[in-house]
């Protein structure tokens, strides 16, 4: 594997970070949300605060990436919060996860607490932000996103693995949905995947007051080494159906002829796609199929479609 250092600056100056957004390319700063209110958030704060609450957790998770073995479903549980909080620093339990959170879900305009668009205001598009609260040893697997993002550390201490979305045919995405790689970053098997070596990989360490830049469409994989707190702002424009048409076309003739099938299967036979994917997203087949009939590559992460977002005024 071709590893490469995520570059880590130490600054409180907005301008280090942009530069970055501009250039579309990783970094991980600290010093920029040092005054949030949400800088000060712990699981002892939030147990205070919503201790009594229902949420809905995922518990007993896997502690490799990607596929949810039975389905995501079988994973969910609801219980209150402050007996996740309890799971979430027992060191004989599997990973627990609360992830992919919207503040209506669970602590109401928990993202007045993060300044995030103190940075991104001067971008265009619609923004989302996502909460993360989790044990130590969750893993989200190699995946890519559609938007920039700017995921902050608050609590707790995370490995990072970044992939360029150039090099997508050197992370096996799966057959079925481009957005996501059969690779764990962290025990992967040559024999079986011996393109893996060509990818570029940039490998960090996230620690609490990290700010790190994940360019849209860049592969990620994040692992917990300690019960965790994160939190992530996507913003801008997507990356264009049509650039993810371009890799389809790279990935060759089985991905065309699979999204192919997709699209029939499941957009126009309305069949129900496995949801064996940590927070499933929908299927390449579906994607090009809302992309062909309204030109939205990415309409089910769409934020002005989903309750909870704040389109840009
Ligand atoms: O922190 C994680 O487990 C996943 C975060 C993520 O995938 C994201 O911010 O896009
Ligand atoms: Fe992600």
């Amino acid at each position: 594997m071709n590893i490469i250092d995520l570059e880590v600056l130490h600054t409180s100056h907005k301008s280090d970070l942009t530069k970055s957004i501009e250039q579309g390319v990783p970094i991980i700063v600290n010093g920029l949300a040092s005054c949030w209110p949400g800088a000060r958030w712990n699981f002892d704060v939030l147990r205070k605060k919503i201790g009594h609450k229902e949420v809905k957790a995922l518990i007993d998770l896997p502690t490799t990436g990607g596929e949810l073995d039975g389905g995501h479903e079988r994973y969910e549980k609801i219980m209150r919060f402050q007996n996740f909080i309890d799971l979430a620093h027992d060191e004989a339990a599997r990973p627990c996860y609360l992830g992919y959170i919207r503040s209506n879900e669970f602590l109401d305009d928990f993202d007045k607490d993060f300044l995030f668009e103190s940075i991104t205001n001067s971008y265009p598009g619609d923004c989302d932000t996502r909460l993360w609260i989790g044990s130590k040893g969750t893993c989200s697997g190699l995946h890519s996103d559609l938007k920039d993002n700017i995921f902050l550390q608050v609590y707790g201490f995370k490995t990072v693995y970044l992939v360029p979305f150039e090099d997508t045919p050197y992370v096996y995405p799966y057959i079925d949905n481009i957005v996501n790689s059969r690779i764990d970053c962290e025990s992967y098997s040559p024999e079986l995947f011996p393109k893996f070596k060509k990818a570029r990989v940039y490998k960090g360490m996230v620690s609490p007051g990290d700010m790190m830049f994940i360019p849209k469409g860049w592969w990620h994989y994040l692992k917990s080494s300690t019960p965790s707190i994160s939190v992530n702002h996507w913003f801008g424009y997507p990356v264009p159906g049509g650039t993810y048409c371009k890799m389809l076309v790279r990935l060759g003739p089985k991905y065309i002829a699979r999204t192919l099938r997709d699209m029939f299967v499941y957009s126009l036979m309305g069949r129900q796609y496995r949801k064996e994917f940590f927070f499933t997203p929908q299927s390449t087949g579906e994607r090009f199929f809302n992309y062909l009939v309204s030109g939205d590559f990415s309409k089910e992460n769409d934020p002005v479609n989903l309750q909870g977002n704040r389109p840009r005024s």
